[in-house]
C-alpha cells in the first residue's frame, strides 16, 4: 500500500530535501508552507521527475486555526498519514541576552515550538487511530548544548528535544515511533533567514567548514522511516566532521 508523509517547512532546505527524497521512494508526499507560489513549483518538479502524487499545503504553523483547517482539508485528501516531520522552524537574530528582540523571540517560540505542537495535536490523533504512525522531529545540536548568543533559539529546540522525549512516552501505547533527528551547521536557507537576508553573513557562517546538506538529512530520515517495524530510533544527533558540537568547529581554507 501506498504510504504517506507529511513534512512541514518544505519549501527549502531540509523539508523539500525530505519531500524529494521520500516522493523518489514511491511516498504520496504533502508539503506544507508559506509560500504558496514555491509548493505548486516543487509539487510541479516531483510530479514530473518521480510520478509522485504531490498534495500542497500552505499555512502558517503558528496559526492554530490555519493548522486546523488545512489538516482537515487533508483528511478529505487521503486515508491514512504514515509519517509527520515536523521540520518548519527558524532562527531569527543572533543577540546577547540583553539585547535580543522580542520580536524576534515571539517568531522563533512560536515557530518552533507552538507551531509544531499545533501540527503534532492536529496528527497525533489520527495515528493513534490507525495504531500506527511515525512523527520524526528536527531538532538541532542547539538542542543539546547552548552557545553565545543563540539563547532564545536553543531553547526552542531544548523545548522540541523535550517534547520528542514526552512525545515517545505520551504515544508509546499506541504504536506511534517518535524520532529525533538533532543536526548541526547545515547549509540552507537557515541563515539567510537568521541574518534576515544578509547573504554575505550568511555565506560566512559555513566559510571552511564543508557543512552538512540538506540531501544528508533526507537519507537520515529515510533511514529512520526505513528501519523494521520493531525499530525506532529515539534520539539521533549528526554534525559535518569538521563540527564537534555547537562548541566546536574547525574550519579549513
Ligand atoms: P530553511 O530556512 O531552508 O527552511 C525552513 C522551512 O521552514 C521553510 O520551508 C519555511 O517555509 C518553513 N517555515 C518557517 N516558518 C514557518 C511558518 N511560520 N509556518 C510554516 N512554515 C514555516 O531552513 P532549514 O531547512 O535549515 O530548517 C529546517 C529545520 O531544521 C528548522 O526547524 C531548523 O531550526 C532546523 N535546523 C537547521 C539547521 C541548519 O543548520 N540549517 C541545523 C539544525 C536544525 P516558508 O518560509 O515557505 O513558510
Ligand atoms: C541550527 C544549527 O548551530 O546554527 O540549528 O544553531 S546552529
Amino acid at each position: 500500500m501506498k504510504k504517506t508523509i507529511l513534512i512541514t517547512g518544505a519549501t527549502s532546505g531540509f523539508g523539500k530535501a525530505i519531500a524529494t527524497r521520500f516522493a523518489k521512494e514511491g511516498y504520496t508526499v504533502c508539503i506544507t508552507g508559506r509560500r504558496a507560489e514555491r509548493l505548486a513549483a516543487i509539487k510541479e518538479e516531483l510530479e514530473k521527475e518521480y510520478g509522485a502524487t504531490v498534495i500542497t499545503l500552505t499555512f502558517d504553523v503558528r496559526n492554530k486555526e490555519q493548522v486546523a483547517e488545512a489538516i482537515t482539508k487533508l483528511k478529505q485528501q487521503v486515508d491514512r498519514i504514515d509519517i509527520l516531520v515536523n521540520n518548519a522552524g527558524l532562527a531569527s537574530g543572533l543577540s546577547s541576552i540583553e539585547e535580543g528582540d522580542t520580536d524576534d523571540w515571539d517568531l522563533m517560540i512560536d515557530t518552533n515550538v507552538k507551531g509544531l505542537l499545533y501540527v503534532t495535536r492536529q496528527i497525533a490523533p489520527l495515528m493513534k487511530a490507525q495504531a500506527s504512525g511515525h512523527i520524526i522531529n528536527i531538532g538541532s545540536t542547539a538542542a543539546k548544548q547552548v552557545y553565545k548568543n543563540g539563547n532564545v533559539y536553543c531553547a526552542t529546540k531544548f523545548a522540541v528535544d523535550a517534547l520528542n522525549q514526552a512525545m515517545r512516552i505520551d504515544l508509546l501505547p499506541y504504536g506511534i515511533k517518535v524520532s529525533s533527528i538533532n543536526p548541526g551547521m547545515a547549509e540552507t536557507e537557515f541563515s539567510l533567514v537568521r541574518f534576515k537576508g544578509d547573504a554575505e553573513r550568511a555565506k560566512n557562517t559555513y566559510a571552511g567548514l564543508n557543512p552538512l546538506r540538506a540531501e544528508d538529512i533526507a537519507d537520515i530520515a529515510w533511514f529512520c522511516a526505513a528501519l523494521p517495524p520493531h525499530v525506532c530510533i529515539n534520539d539521533l544527533t549528526v554534525t559535518c566532521l569538521t563540527q564537534a558540537s555547537s562548541l566546536y568547529t574547525i574550519k579549513k581554507p
